[in-house]
């Protein structure tokens, strides 16, 4: 039964219906009972594989087409009106040419099939910040990781009104050839086909909740980011929050759920996860910066989670997740995937469903873009901020990539405006959450190339412009990180994970006046001696060759930047290209 009556809603939904022409139409309300029917269904056709209920309740394993494990970059589009408004860093199409060429791919796409209508928020429903949007889709792979992944039901489609983003999706024949990821901004649409991998599909995830979002935040004065958002409890119990930027498969998860050091834990620091993969930011009542998670749930990679690195992501995926493209452990029917731990399982299946034996096999059992899907609420260090519709002010937003030379551990600009240039020359290695080469080291301004839903230029501009609504006293402070440096035999040589802390509290005493710095060509960077390293395994010296400089590979980036910049003509804003400039001069010093 439809759970809104509201005519707009009804007509687009005929429509697309009129197109696709399913069997049937079935709203998604949420609840338990439809939930676990769907789960049954998709048992009954093979589309999820039911874990074992005592380890892992609620947990299912799903496999994509071999073809299909990544957000598909190439095949992602801006269109609105003017190509210059998507600009050079998107893919852009006329959207009449665009819509015309999707017509002739969904046509009859869901005969024999049933169209599921999820109603769904980003953000907490009936909050001033909270985002509607409906998703149709056909596969129920897609409406039980919607259910995680958003807030669905009822009191969705009651609230959204006129005022929601448009999605379709079809998996359609699985194509790669024909697989689209359109945006239609100036029409609130999204329309994906031809996939069922998550953030190709999941549309409230990387195409409404950044791609649209940002798009509609520049018009109406507030962020959407890639960025997780976490809270640090100090021995004294004050939380201080901040927000970072890493490209995917970069590290946020991982941050947002550290568990401190042991002789951090003993003096009472603790980390509390606001989210771990998107925030959208606004100027607050207080005339602060404030930023919310608008997701319910995460949607992490598998390999290299393990008790270790993060056992508050591993616990937060024990009960009620979904797998994907893990290794299926025949033994005991659990999961596993590289990195879990040392004892690979023989008798089990690999992500492609094949036969494997993990301890003969010398190929992966895992995809390396593996993910798994789980709520929020298991996670045990989310914050009790998780649920407030305003979010939590920032004191300090982080930008970082994996850079295996030229990056410092750490370094802070200038000012804001020095901040959004630092954010704006980010690069970072390629890593497997994209389909195309891993490792190859591409500019990647503030993790958001293959997010941002307009003009990079104007999104840059945006970014300055969000400067000038708060007191500079307010602000955050803006930082650069890098956990990736390698030696000369490549192995990371910071210890990364809950050892990043160290960093994290020498960017919150900047933050609070607390600790003194070096100024460097590049910034504020940490003496190296007040960073606490007890227990780390690393000494002051190997801090400080962490934190050096490399002016000759610097001066070269200086050129690398200047030609990325290049390509946006009148849209760089002037002030990047003045602060570059002052990079310049400050290196050759
Ligand atoms: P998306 O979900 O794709 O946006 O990724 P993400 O940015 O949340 O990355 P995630 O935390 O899932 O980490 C990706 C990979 O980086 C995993 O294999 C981690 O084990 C690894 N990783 C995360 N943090 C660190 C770190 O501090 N040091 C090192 N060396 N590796 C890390
Ligand atoms: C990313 O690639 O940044 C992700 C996973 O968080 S996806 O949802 O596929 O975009
Ligand atoms: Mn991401």
């Amino acid at each position: 039964m439809a759970l809104t009556t509201n005519k707009a809603i009804s007509n687009w939904i005929d429509e697309m219906a009129a197109m696709t022409q399913p069997d049937q139409i079935v709203w998604i309300d949420g609840s338990d009972a439809q939930i676990e029917a769907l789960r049954a269904q998709a048992c009954s056709t093979g589309e999820l594989e039911k874990l074992n209920q005592e380890l892992l309740p609620d947990c299912y394993l799903h496999r994509t087409a071999v073809n299909d494990v990544a957000r598909v970059e190439d095949r992602t589009f801006i269109c609105c009106r003017k190509q210059e408004d998507a600009g050079p860093t998107n893919n852009w199409m006329d959207p009449q040419e665009m819509y015309a060429k999707l017509k002739a791919l969904y046509t009859g796409a869901m005969k024999g099939r049933t169209m599921y209508v999820i109603p769904y928020s980003m953000g907490v429903v009936g909050s001033p910040f909270a985002k509607y949007g409906i998703e149709l889709t056909d596969s129920i792979y897609v409406v039980l990781n919607m259910c995680i992944m958003t807030r669905v039901g009822a009191a969705v489609a009651q609230v959204m009104g006129d005022d929601f983003v448009k999605g379709l999706h079809a998996k359609a024949n699985l194509d790669p050839e024909n697989r689209y990821i359109v945006h239609f901004p100036e029409d609130n649409t999204i329309m994906s086909v031809n996939s069922g991998y998550g953030g190709n599909v999941l549309l409230g995830k990387k195409c409404f909740a950044l791609r649209i979002a940002s798009y509609l935040g520049r018009n109406q004065g507030w962020m959407a980011e890639h960025m997780l958002i976490l809270g640090i409890q100090n021995p004294a119990g004050e939380v201080r929050y901040l927000a970072a930027a890493f490209p995917s498969a970069c590290g946020k998860t991982n941050l947002a759920m550290l568990i401190p050091p042991e002789h951090y834990r003993k003096a009472g620091w603790k980390v509390w996860c606001v989210g771990d993969d998107i925030a959208w930011i606004r100027v607050g009542e207080d005339g602060r910066l404030w930023a919310m998670n608008p997701e319910n749930g995460f949607f992490g990679v598998a390999p290299g989670t393990n008790e270790k690195s993060n056992p508050n992501a591993l616990a937060t995926t024990r009960r009620g997740t979904i797998f994907t493209n893990v290794v299926h452990n025949l033994d005991n029917n659990t999961v596993w995937w590289e990195g879990l731990d040392k004892n690979p399982p023989a008798n089990a299946v690999d992500w492609k469903g094949n036969p494997w034996n993990g301890q003969t096999s010398t190929e992966k059992g895992a995809h390396p873009n593996s993910r798994f899907t789980a709520p929020a609420k298991n996670c045990p260090c989310i914050s009790p901020e998780f649920e407030n519709p305003k979010g939590v002010p920032l004191s300090a937003i982080v930008f970082g990539g994996r850079r295996a030379k030229t990056a410092p551990l750490v370094y802070q600009s200038l000012d804001w405006d020095h901040g959004v240039f630092v954010g704006s020359i980010m690069a970072s290695e390629t890593t497997a959450a994209a389909a195309g080469a891993v490792g190859v080291v591409r500019r990647d301004p503030m993790a958001m190339l293959p997010f941002c839903g307009y003009n990079m230029g104007d999104y840059w501009q945006h970014w300055l412009d969000m400067g000038t609504k708060v007191d500079a006293d307010q602000l955050p402070k803006i930082f650069n990180v890098n956990w990736f440096r390698t030696d000369d035999e490549g192995h990371f040589i910071w210890p990364g994970f809950g050892d990043n802390l160290r960093v994290l509290e020498w960017i919150m005493k900047r933050c609070f006046n607390e600790v003194e710095a070096d100024e460097t060509p590049l910034g504020y960077e940490p003496r190296p001696e007040d960073l606490d390293l007890e227990g780390s395994g690393v000494d002051v010296d190997t801090v400080r060759d962490l934190l050096s400089v490399d002016k000759d590979l610097w001066l070269q980036d200086v050129d690398a930047i200047r030609a990325f910049y290049a390509k946006f003509g009148d849209k760089l804003p002037k002030k990047l290209a003045q602060e570059l400039d002052a990079l310049e001069s400050r290196l050759k010093q």
